[in-house]
């Protein structure tokens, strides 16, 4: 599996890269006319101080933006660097040309998500921070549960009364910058959630003002629906001319006849309430009947059907334009990345996507998944920040899902290890730029920040699985 994480790590720097630069174009602009300056130049720093001065915060940038690519070690980037894997000219290979590079660090142990952030973000290690793992147990929990290090007060709790510690052994940078009138904006940030943090149901530490900062987006979460693979043939599809009209009124024409599954190949229903996701079973009061129709879109007087439509027969097909979160039916290329697919209606704004890996010409093979269903957790004292990602980024995408390539969820036995592979490659992909554009987003927002903390996931989502 060695190759997955090296594609993921190659995906991951390049977006991530492409951010660094959009948040110092200046920069970026003097490297290319001057080429590399080395370590010790100081232009760059010169220039923000100069707008300071002139009084105006008109096109002032962020002052640090610190991204974290959770996994990348230093070596890794270097070595891709090196073999022009990463661009030689890229975003990553002039920081690492013309910035400081630590030559060991001393990593937190153990050296878990949840554990290095909060130990990034306040500076401690776990014996004064509390965040000793990704999972451990509360000593006041039951023996028999287990608390998330993402969820989990940062710098303690009163054991007795159960409740908030008044005096927390750390806290988070962004808490002390804050009070200095600093502005601070996390992105995806463990500990910057809006969460109010719970043990045994009584507040350990409220979300104010530990867990906010000027602009706070939660990490996704699960929407109750997980990833499942479907393997369909020319028999599932007939003729439907209601769904031929539609589709035509929405811009999309077959060369060869248009195809419709008779019946749907799943359904699955979401709450309209915001405090509640998704389920495969028809419970909730929103339904959802997925049905897929198949296009032909090149016209060489060849039947080869190349493009899958996933719709809900329950709203039909409207041609559109969707304004995020919504996403209308996707229109999924064989061989192109998986479309997102919006479950319109949800409270809590739930999304998934779809991929199709295998798809014969004559509709004989007819493979595809429908990835797991996120959402960012509505956390209510930073819920305009959450609905600005799901209004101009959209819904949380799926992320990389060990749970495919281990065949965990259901429906992949059939589909070949390539199908898998390149199936994992996508995840990565698509969800890496998203979590790109959410901290692109980030900055774009707040220009004004003096501190921007971006949280990208990969290659360590690819790492403890592949
Ligand atoms: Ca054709």
């Amino acid at each position: 599996m060695k190759l997955k994480t090296f594609v993921s790590v190659t995906t991951a720097m390049s977006l991530v890269a492409s951010l660094v630069w959009t948040a110092t174009p200046v920069r970026a602009g003097q490297d290319g006319d001057n080429g590399d300056r080395g370590v010790g130049d100081a232009r760059g720093h010169d220039q923000d101080q100069d707008q300071d001065h002139d009084g105006g915060h008109h096109g002032r940038k962020p002052r640090v933006v610190m991204i974290s690519l959770d996994g990348a070690k230093p070596d890794f980037i270097q070595k891709f660097i090196e073999e022009g894997v990463l661009p030689r000219d890229g975003g990553l290979a002039r920081l690492s040309r013309r910035g400081a590079v630590a030559l060991q660090n001393v990593t937190a142990s153990p050296s878990l998500t949840a554990v290095s952030h909060i130990a990034i973000a306040t500076g401690s290690t776990a014996v004064h921070n509390d965040i000793p793992s990704n999972t451990f147990e509360p000593i006041v929990g039951p023996i028999s549960g287990s608390i998330s290090g993402f969820a989990a007060p940062i710098g303690g709790y009163s054991e007795n009364p159960l409740g908030p510690s008044p005096h927390p052994t750390a806290v988070p940078l962004w808490v002390q910058l804050r009070q200095q009138g600093k502005k601070v904006v996390t992105a995806t940030w463990p500990g910057g959630d809006g969460a109010d943090i719970s043990i045994n149901k009584t507040v350990v530490q409220p979300a104010q003002p530990t867990r906010i900062t000027d602009f706070t987006v939660p990490f996704g979460a699960f929407g109750g629906i997980g990833a499942q693979g479907f393997s369909l043939s020319r028999g599932d599809f007939t003729a439907d001319p209601s769904i031929v009209t539609a589709l035509q009124a929405a811009g999309h024409f077959s060369f060869s006849p248009m195809l419709v599954t008779s019946a749907p190949i799943e359904t699955f229903s979401c709450s309209a309430a915001a405090t509640a996701t998704c389920t495969n079973a028809s419970t909730l009061d929103v339904k959802y009947s997925i049905r897929v129709a198949a296009i032909d879109t090149t016209n060489d007087r060849k039947v080869n059907y190349d493009t899958l439509v996933f719709f809900d027969a329950n709203r039909g097909i409207t041609a559109g334009p969707f304004h995020a979160p919504s996403t209308g039916p996707a229109y999924v290329k064989f061989g192109g990345e998986n479309a997102p697919f919006f479950f319109e209606g949800s409270g809590a704004k739930v999304g998934a996507a779809y991929f199709v890996s295998a798809l014969s010409p004559d509709l004989s093979v007819v493979r595809f998944a429908r990835y797991g269903a996120n959402y960012i957790p509505r956390n209510t004292p930073v819920l305009a920040d959450v609905d600005d990602i799901n209004n101009n980024i959209g819904f949380w995408r799926p992320q990389a899902d060990f749970r495919i390539p281990e065949r965990l969820s259901p429906g992949f036995t059939s589909f070949s290890d390539v199908e898998i592979e390149t199936m994992f490659e996508d995840m990565v992909k698509t969800f890496v730029r998203y979590q790109a554009n959410i901290g692109e987003r980030a900055i774009k927002t707040h220009p004004d920040a003096d501190l921007v903390m971006v949280y990208i996931e990969q290659p360590d989502g690819s790492e403890h699985h592949c």
